[in-house]
């Protein structure tokens, strides 16, 4: 036990004395108790409302636990022999009707904001197609190109020290830095969820359906996410991988792509869409 609370005080010891460290962008850290770092203006944007919340919620509940406590103080038998058979208020109620109502359009405004920013999706320079599968991910770039590949987890015995664990894949999303990319998403057999929480998104893949989700991430480095949706026995085991790089990185990447996850010809279907036709006929 005592072992486990000296564990427990270092721990937060270091999550502490991490601070906002740039190592952990991307993914979260021992001990984490917050958000992971923002890399997109979206997840910038929840967070910020997040401390707005935290703030409004930790005056509300310290406001009615004042008043609990100055009640049961001020008015208990001993203190208030003598209880006053005041029933209504009419100031008092209309206090207690109106401060939560400019308390909520208070908080709408910043939260439709939000919720226009996530949901409406600005030109996009870059589309990538997620493809929730069991249990991977396959990534498509319909306008570079026709190529597709499938990204899986990377087992524990072929980690290097820089990949963490249950989170590193082969075959990663590469995309720009600063440019807004577009995310489709879908499912091949049952519902996923495609989710990166260091670019504030999340959104389900759901099979005979294409959503949309966007991000436009700031900064280079590579941003874990994993499928959040219950989808069978691997759903721990297909984690999300976007790697940010330079646009120059990313127009050579796009050309190795071309020729690595090539389909076989112009307009046919890829070899594995090709097999499974054979096999559907
Ligand atoms: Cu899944």
């Amino acid at each position: 036990m005592l072992s486990r609370w000296i564990a427990c005080a270092a721990g937060t010891a270091v999550l502490l004395s991490a601070g906002p460290a740039a190592a952990a962008l991307g993914h979260p850290l021992p001990w984490q108790m917050g958000f992971q770092d923002a890399g997109s203006p979206v997840m910038e944007n929840i967070i910020w409302f997040h401390n707005l919340l935290l703030v409004i919620i930790t005056l509300i509940t310290v406001t009615v636990l004042a008043l609990l406590l100055w009640v049961t103080m001020r008015f208990n038998e001993r203190a208030h022999p003598t209880p006053s058979r005041t029933t209504h208020r009419t100031s008092l109620e209309v206090a207690w009707t109106v401060i939560p109502i400019a308390i909520l359009v208070f908080i709408a405004v910043p939260s439709f904001r939000l919720l226009f920013l996530e949901q409406n999706i600005p030109p996009a320079d870059v589309t990538v197609k997620a493809t929730g599968k069991q249990w991977y991910w396959s990534y498509g770039y319909p306008d570079q190109g026709k190529f597709e590949f499938d990204s899986l987890m990377v087992q524990d015995k072929h980690l290097k020290p820089d990949h963490p664990r249950l989170l590193s894949v082969h075959n990663e999303i590469v995309v720009p830095i600063d440019k807004v990319v577009r995310v489709q998403v879908t499912g091949s057999e049952v519902i996923h969820s495609f989710a990166v929480p260091s670019f504030g998104i999340k959104i389900d893949a759901v099979p005979g359906r294409l959503n949309e989700t966007w991000f436009k991430a700031t900064k280079e480095g590579v941003y874990y996410g994993q499928c959040s949706e219950l989808c069978g026995k691997n759903h721990a085991f297909m984690p999300i991988a976007v790697r940010v790089v330079s646009e120059s990185e990313f127009n050579k990447w796009v050309e190795d792509a071309k020729k690595k996850y090539a389909r076989m010809d112009d307009g046919a279907p890829t070899a594995v869409a090709a097999t499974e036709a054979i096999k559907a006929r």
